[in-house]
């Protein structure tokens, strides 16, 4: 059998297969829920200092390649995460606090409490797409990005990645600003801007009007993203964007990826897709002669 466990910034992972957050992270059982079902790791949805509600409905837009979402950042606020951490620790797996904040000493404070709460590591959200003030706004600047993780790494002593925009001229700008901010990796992509339009009421699908597109459409972008990263900065790259099998894995691998992220794909509650995945990438591994996925990552560049 092939060699599945990977390491990430010191965190061992029993395979490259990881909750995304937004999909199932927001209440503790669902992480666990992912975990137990075969995650080998899992991030938690973006929590804040404040409790948000988020966006009105529709929130939420099925498309034939994917999904685009305007959720607005609903979370129950750090304070209200205690319990939702307790119960997604209980597998015993690694944990990624999922973090947004508004400035660079927001998010250290929130970074604190995470941390605090037992996440074994944090991905800082600077890239929701649709939220004014959040998000994309800090993080497709690449001052901030680095002010921002340094300002983090310089409060937690747990691994930090950096969650980064493909609605941005250079991504690799981005991570190589992640980097000398002292990020322990980063994490590519965060959705892509999109919007639909309702022929019939003439007017915005989505009640925010605009929102982030995930799923199969986007694992060209995403693909491109962590290859061009690769090529730049010397982080880990945690890849995300349309991965539904074991096929699309090896392909983020090989492009750069020392672990996947899977959302999308879980949408339609379909519990065993990490078992589905794992099995998938495994017998891949097998027909093509790789024996770890250590081994595969960034192939497709013909050697680092
Ligand atoms: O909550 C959201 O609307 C959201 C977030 Br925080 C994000 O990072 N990406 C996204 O597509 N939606």
């Amino acid at each position: 059998m092939p060699e599945l466990a990977v390491e990430i910034a010191g965190i061992e992972l029993e395979s490259p297969f990881i909750l995304a957050s937004g999909v199932w992270g927001e209440t503790g059982a669902t992480i666990a829920r992912a975990l137990r079902a075969g995650a080998a790791a899992a991030v938690t949805k973006s929590i804040g200092l404040e409790p948000r509600a988020g966006h009105p409905n529709p929130t939420v837009v099925e498309l034939p390649t994917g999904l685009l979402n305007a959720m607005g950042l609903p979370n129950p606020g750090i304070d209200g995460y205690k319990e939702e951490m307790e119960e997604a620790l209980a597998p015993g797996k690694p944990v990624i606090g999922s973090i947004f904040a508004k400035s660079a000493a927001e998010f250290s404070e929130l970074a604190r409490r995470m941390e605090s709460l037992g996440a074994h590591a944090l991905e800082l959200n600077l890239s929701c797409p649709h939220v004014s003030g959040y998000g994309a706004e800090l993080g497709q600047l690449p001052s901030l990005t680095r002010r921002i993780t340094g300002a983090v790494k310089n409060s937690v002593r747990i691994p930090v990645f950096v969650k980064l925009t493909p609605n941005t001229a250079s991504i690799a700008r981005l991570a190589l600003a992640a980097e000398r901010g002292g990020a322990d990796g980063v994490t590519a992509i965060n959705t892509v801007r999109g919007m639909a339009v309702s022929l019939e009421l003439a007017r915005p699908v989505l009640s925010h009007g605009r929102g982030g597109y995930s799923g199969p459409g986007v694992k060209p972008i995403g693909l491109c993203a962590v290859y061009e990263i690769f090529e730049s900065a010397r982080l880990p790259i945690l890849g995300v964007g349309g991965i539904s099998s074991g096929r699309d894995a090896a392909e983020y691998i090989l492009a750069g990826a020392s672990a996947v992220q899977v959302g999308t794909a879980l949408y339609k509650n379909r519990v065993g897709v990490f078992r589905e995945l794992r099995r998938q990438l495994s017998r891949i591994m097998t027909d093509i002669g790789y024996s770890s996925v250590r081994e595969m990552v960034g192939r497709a560049h013909g050697g680092r």
